[in-house]
């Protein structure tokens, strides 16, 4: 019986269309997946949308349709979840939906275990939540009065809600962390620990009455189950823990590896296995938290128009191609900074140059010396062939040791001294040199065969990172079945003597930088304009006012002395101002939407002072104050006129 090894993705949001930063999550995944596969393992690989939440709500509600349409959209519409994840060659086994009714019964079920455990009790909920993190946090826990995580604001929250006994699990999640290797990489056990455990472990709110779209505590209607617990279970519903949908948890829980991005290991490494404490149930194997992929200095956001479009870059270079760039430029554990200039870079050395060439001239040379099939005779030379042998022969263990520490990069780098260590060895044995002696026949042999080898070898290493890539490879240098294994990679020779080659496209061709990137500038500055706000403005008044009319109106500066709501009115705000006159003037003015009362005091205005006063509910209004007003996304927005508070009150504009 095969070994089981079951591994994770993130279970994404479709609240937007996803960029590539998930894309990047999702490969690396998928590498790591096909490697297990490929040494033997039976493997399951789990990823999956988590569909519940306000966000998901909010975003519903704007696009006017209901939040399983919406969530339907970003999944299987067009270009959604499920097409890129074709597209990208993602080898999943199962795809789980929160929204998926089995899911959905079980997170019923388990709220109710740790609630009859006493784990879960209902208690009030007050702090501060953060709306596009989906994440509540106490007062102390603010970094300068924001989210932590993404540094946005959050609202005051206060609520009936149930809570878990995070707090009784501290110590237990602690020693998890500090002792044993279940969070990696190790740099990140400190800030979980420092940042989170040692301030004092809070009890966590696990249900919301605010909104709707979320899983309904099934014993307490109005209360919907918090998205993290919906969330993390998905890990194990997936297998069938409380549903008959699937009975596969014997097989594979624990899971081997949650690979996940660095802002939710806290979710992961402190609330999960607590929660998995508290139902009794064996915590995951290990934890492994990449770092972010980031786009101008910082991470990739829909509402700044720096998205990368992972069907874009596929469709001009190759899913291939990108899968590799991904793993080989950034450190695994580690952010990297995505620019396109690398891209084409890494694809126009390793894969073009490097790797292309490699393929292309040797499966060339065995065509034009030999007519595409290797004679069997053999010349070696020890101190000429001995460096390639044995440093292709210990690249799989070297391979493998860099996987197994989820550092795909490290092993990447490992191929690639070999296939540069390859092409060195053309060069130092010039075969088109040896092709002119027929003496040298067995020699010319010999080179071209440890060419072949060493390519078949890589090869097999990189099948993972690109599978339809090195399909087409181990044809052109007619490696069959045998030689595209595991066990044929620690094998030196596993190609027949007499091997025939067959001659194919061009793996990987070169790529024109300049036209490339310019193309690419130009579309993800059509993004940046597309994302800023979609401003409107009133036409300009085209009938002309006559000089002495305009002359007439007498603008002032006015400084607010006091400003208050006028009762029973929503729009209107009372100010008492000074014009410079000695006597206060009453301005009433319809912008309560927009300001509060207190935070216009002392700030210096513009008021028209000479137009008749008029009553508005009840009170007079001796003039008018004078603001800017458009339109943003379809709402009036309005800017009260401010002036330099060094400007005297009383002061004329003309
Ligand atoms: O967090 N670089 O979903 P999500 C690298 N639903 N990784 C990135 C990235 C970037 N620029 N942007 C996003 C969630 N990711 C939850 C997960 S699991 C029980 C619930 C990664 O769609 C991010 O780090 O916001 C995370 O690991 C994954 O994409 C999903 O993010």
């Amino acid at each position: 019986m095969p070994e089981k090894f079951y591994i994770t993705t993130p279970i994404y949001y479709p609240s937007d269309k996803l960029h590539i930063g998930h894309a990047y999550c999702t490969v690396a995944t998928d590498v790591i997946a096909r490697y297990k596969r490929l040494q033997g393992y039976d493997v399951m690989f789990l990823t999956g949308t988590d569909e519940h939440g306000q966000k998901i709500e909010d975003k519903a509600k704007a696009a006017g349709v209901t939040p399983q349409q919406y969530v339907d959209n970003i999944v299987e519409g067009e270009r959604g979840v499920l097409d890129l994840w074709k597209l990208m060659n993602i080898s999943y086994d199962r795809f789980i939906r929160t929204t998926d009714d089995y899911h959905v019964s079980a997170i019923q079920k388990i709220f109710k275990a740790m609630y009859d455990k006493g784990d879960i009790y209902k208690g009030k909920y007050v702090g501060k939540y953060c709306k596009p993190c989906e994440s509540f946090w106490t007062e102390s826990q603010l970094k300068d009065g924001k989210c932590p995580d993404c540094g946005g604001e959050v609202q005051d929250a206060e609520e009936e809600a149930y809570f878990f006994r995070l707090s009784k699990y501290a110590d237990q999640v602690q020693d998890l962390l500090e002792n044993t290797s279940f969070l990696e990489p190790r740099s990140r056990v400190n800030e979980m620990v420092n940042n989170f455990i040692k301030p004092g472990l809070e009890d966590l709110c696990v249900s919301r009455t605010s909104f709707t779209w979320g899983i309904p505590v099934d014993f307490d209607p109005g209360h919907v189950v918090y998205v993290w617990i919906d969330a993390l279970f998905n890990y194990m519903t997936a297998l069938g823990y409380m549903n008959d949908k699937y009975n596969d948890l014997d097989t594979f829980w624990p899971a081997d590896v949650h690979i996940i991005g660095k802002e939710i290991v806290r979710f992961h490494t402190i609330i999960w296995p607590a929660m998995l404490m508290s139902m009794g149930l064996p915590l995951p194997k290990k934890v492994f938290g990449h770092g972010w992929l980031l786009l101008d200095g910082g991470k990739m956001s829909k509402s700044k128009g720096n998205v990368v479009d992972p069907y874009l870059l596929s469709e001009k270079f190759g899913v291939d191609a990108l899968r590799f760039f991904l793993l080989r430029t950034f450190p695994f554990g580690s952010d990297g900074s995505f620019s396109n200039e690398l891209l084409i870079q890494t694809i126009n050395i390793d894969l073009a140059n490097d790797l292309g060439n490699l393929v292309s001239r040797t499966t060339a040379m065995v065509g034009k010396y030999f007519d595409g099939t290797l004679s069997a005779e053999r010349r070696y030379e020890k101190e000429r062939d001995d460096e390639l042998v044995s440093l292709t022969t210990g690249l799989r263990s070297r391979y493998e040791q860099a996987m197994e520490q989820y550092a795909p990069h490290k092993a990447l780098e490992e191929i690639f001294k070999v296939i540069q260590r390859a092409n060195k060895y053309i060069d130092e044995n010039a075969p088109w040199i040896l092709a002119k002696d027929p003496q040298d026949r067995p020699r010319l042999a010999s080179v071209l065969y440890h060419l072949l080898e060493a390519t078949r070898i890589c090869g097999i290493l990189l099948t993972p990172f690109m599978p339809e890539s090195m399909d087409k490879l181990f044809t052109q240098i007619g490696a069959g079945p045998d030689c595209r294994t595991w066990e044929s990679a620690g094998i030196w020779a596993a190609l027949p003597e007499d091997t025939a080659v067959v001659k194919g496209e061009n793996l990987f061709p070169r790529i024109d930088a300049e036209k490339e990137l310019a193309e690419l500038e130009a579309i993800s500055a059509a993004a940046k304009r597309a994302a800023l706000p979609q401003l409107e403005i009133e036409p300009l008044t085209e009938e002309p006012v006559d000089f002495d009319t305009f002359c007439r109106s007498d603008f002032r500066a006015v400084k607010v002395k006091a400003c208050e709501n006028v009762k029973k009115s929503d729009k209107l705000l009372r100010f008492t101002l000074d014009d410079g006159t000695g006597v206060d003037r009453q301005i009433l003015s319809g912008i309560a939407k927009w300001y509060k009362p207190e935070d216009l005091v002392g700030k210096t205005l513009v008021a028209i002072v000479n137009l008749p006063p008029r009553k508005m509910m009840g009170l007079d209004s001796c003039g008018m104050l004078l603001s800017a007003v458009h339109t943003e996304k379809g709402e009036e927005v309005l800017n009260l006129l401010m002036l330099h508070d060094a400007i005297p009150a009383g002061a004329k504009l003309c």
